[in-house]
């Protein structure tokens, strides 16, 4: 939480101007407060009190930014459509708001040359207070001999959302004025710890995990048709729709993750 009038409160008021109505959601945290849980090979490389925006997108997303980017840009690409659009509406939004300033920009879906991705975006959800990362060393006498993955529910859309990007402010030292806030433990017992890992981990095509706690909102039932489909068949359901040209190109198989 940042007090109003202050540096950080500037860059997120500017940033929930243009990216809150197209369905994405930004919360602040201190560099220091994420490099803090990691091992040192995940750090980012700023000085502690550097101020760090993390990006969530929101079921509206689909709706407001993504139907109208493709209606603008449907000559094709080799990326994800979703990625593309991701990353066109918030270059926009920092040349818009920050120009002169320097941002680095990183995508949930970018990795360092050695496969680590750039930034390990659930523990910056985490962090930041957006959305609690409930991990397997997080439940005492846990039932598993294997490796399960970890997952952020968010206080209000559950597993509806997405975390898209992470915004480095190099130039901005966040003082006393950004208090980091816990995120809401929503999913508090043992046992609904192990449904949500399970549910997560084993079934996370049904996307019941996302349901773990009653949404305010969920993805619509188009956005849902074009997740639930294999990323190399939904280049031909947006044709379908009508938002793609017939000579648009392939979505790549390099966006091997695509990430919903
Ligand atoms: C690689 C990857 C995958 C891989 C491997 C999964 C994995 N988690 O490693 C595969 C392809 C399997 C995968 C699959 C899916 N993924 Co995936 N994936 C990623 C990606 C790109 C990187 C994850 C990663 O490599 N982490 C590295 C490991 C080492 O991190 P870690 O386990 O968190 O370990 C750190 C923490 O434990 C931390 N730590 C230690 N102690 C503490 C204490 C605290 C309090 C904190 C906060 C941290 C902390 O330190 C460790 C490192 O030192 C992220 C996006 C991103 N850039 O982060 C998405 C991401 C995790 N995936 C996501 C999703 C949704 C999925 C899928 C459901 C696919 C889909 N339809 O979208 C499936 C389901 C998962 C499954 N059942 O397998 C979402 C999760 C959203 C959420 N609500 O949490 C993410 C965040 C993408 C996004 N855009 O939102 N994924």
């Amino acid at each position: 939480m940042a007090c109003p009038s202050s540096p950080v409160d500037g860059v997120i008021r500017s940033l929930e101007e243009c990216l809150l109505p197209l369905g994405f959601e930004v919360y602040p945290f201190k560099v220091g407060w994420y490099n803090r849980q990691l091992s040192a090979s995940f750090h980012l490389p700023y000085p502690d009190d550097t101020l760090a925006v993390v990006v969530l997108s929101v079921p509206g997303m689909f709706e407001k930014a993504f139907i109208p980017f493709l209606k603008a840009h449907s000559g094709g690409g080799l990326q994800d459509y979703i990625d593309q659009c991701t990353a066109h509406c918030i270059t926009s939004a920092v040349n818009t708001c920050f120009s002169g300033q320097q941002v680095d920009i990183s995508y949930d879906y970018e990795m360092h040359p050695n496969r680590k991705p750039k930034f390990l975006a659930q523990t910056a959800a985490h962090v930041a207070g957006a959305a609690y990362y409930y991990q397997q060393s997080d439940i005492p006498d846990q039932p598993w001999d294997t490796k399960m993955f970890g997952v952020c529910i968010h206080p209000k859309l559950g597993g509806w959302f997405a975390i898209r990007a992470l915004l480095v402010f190099r130039e901005v030292q966040a003082g006393l004025e950004l208090q980091q806030t816990a995120p809401v433990d929503c999913v508090r017992s043992r046992e609904q710890r192990i449904d949500l890992l399970e549910r997560f981990n084993r079934r996370w095509q049904d996307g019941t995990y996302r349901d773990i706690i009653t949404p305010e909102e969920r993805y619509s039932q188009q956005q849902r048709d074009y997740f639930w489909t294999a990323p190399g068949e939904r280049i031909a359901l947006l044709k379908q729709w009508g938002y793609l040209t017939t000579e648009s190109q392939s979505e790549t198989q390099g966006s091997e993750l695509s990430h919903g």
